[in-house]
């Protein structure tokens, strides 16, 4: 045991209770995980400028489940950055967002009433807000390792934030957060191909987005036409996280750890699942490989077979199905 490192134990809003990396300096301990490139979780205490109050406190005991504990939030987001780490060094062997083994910080209550999480490539940090009224923190695992993974689509592809490439950009995130989610498999937020599920975001206890059938959320696209990137990169991504899902779970009814989904394609293409692991490889490889600031669907349809190529051989199950899964949102030749 290195001095200094410990083992804390929390109570998060939406984690449950959990073990996170802190460290002891002198007498108090600190929100820090040095067995994580150093990440720490900080306080803005509702402000908006500033990097925040590292979390402190006399006991290695943090959050007790509830917002009106400023420690909770901050549980949430200290163990969604280590399980992002953990996620992409075990899947990836990727050593951090930018693979330099530099830890990420988290700024937690930021702002009054702020419904939004954000990633900031120039501070390297995470910004959580408490949500307002029926909306809780927005500090959900799924949430986290999206943000997190914005730093990794910077570092990587650097798909542009506009037009379908910034599209992708937003799929890669809801891809590989909904695959943090899974990678935690928390009893108290069971994964799902839901974007936010337990935030209330909508304030009718529906999620943000839908991977299955991204159009459910009333706004996303399902498939491919020409003007999708004209819509907002967030309405976009839902071709690319449909082609994910159909990937991993193939098309029709399916029921996921008790959540039901069904997934249509365009002209009723049968996809057959490969599987989240061999999906996410694939998608990761593309993005890390192939993708460029520029590229398009039809860009990401090519990177992903190539990706497939790489990993499984030119005409494997696992490459056929990639073709089918774009063909299924309408992304051809
Ligand atoms: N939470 C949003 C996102 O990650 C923030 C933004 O609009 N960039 O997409
Ligand atoms: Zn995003
Ligand atoms: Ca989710």
């Amino acid at each position: 045991k290195v001095e200094g490192i410990e083992t804390g134990t929390g109570q998060g809003v939406f984690v449950g209770n959990v073990n996170i990396g802190t460290t002891l300096s002198g007498s108090t301990y600190q929100m820090k995980d040095n067995t994580r490139g150093g990440m720490y979780t900080t306080n803005m205490n509702n402000g908006t400028s500033g990097n925040g109050t590292l979390f402190t406190k006399s006991t290695d005991t943090w959050g007790n489940g509830q917002v009106s504990n400023k420690e909770s939030a901050a549980v949430d987001a200290h163990y969604g950055v280590a399980a992002t780490w953990d996620f992409y060094k075990n899947t990836f062997g990727r050593n951090g967002i930018r693979n330099d083994g530099v830890g990420a910080y988290s700024r937690v209550h930021y702002d009054t009433g702020y419904v939004n999480a954000f990633w900031d490539d120039s501070c390297f940090c995470m910004t959580y807000g408490d949500g307002q009224g029926d909306t809780h923190p927005l500090t959900e695992i799924d949430v986290a390792g999206h943000e997190m993974s914005h730093g990794v689509t910077a570092a990587t592809a650097n798909l542009n934030y506009s037009g379908e490439s910034g599209g992708l950009n937003e799929a890669t995130s809801d891809i590989m957060g909904t695959m943090v989610e899974f990678y935690a498999n928390l009893p108290s937020d069971t994964p799902d191909y839901l974007i936010g599920e337990l935030i209330n975001i909508n304030g009718d206890g529906t999620p943000l987005r839908y991977m299955d059938k991204p159009s459910k959320d009333g706004q996303s696209a399902d498939s491919w036409y020409s003007g999708v990137g004209n819509l907002d990169v967030h309405y976009s991504s839902g071709i690319a996280n449909h082609f994910f899902y159909l990937l991993a779970e193939g098309s029709g009814a399916k029921v996921i750890n008790g959540v039901s989904y069904n997934s249509p394609t365009v002209n009723n293409i049968t996809v057959t699942g490969i599987g989240r692991d061999k999906a996410a490889a694939i998608w990761y490889r593309a993005l890390t490989t192939y993708m460029t600031s520029t590229t398009d669907y039809a860009a990401a349809r090519t990177a992903t077979l190539s990706a497939a190529t790489d990993l499984y051989g030119a005409g494997s199950t696992e490459y056929n199905q990639v073709a089918t899964a774009w063909a299924g949102v309408n992304v051809g030749s």
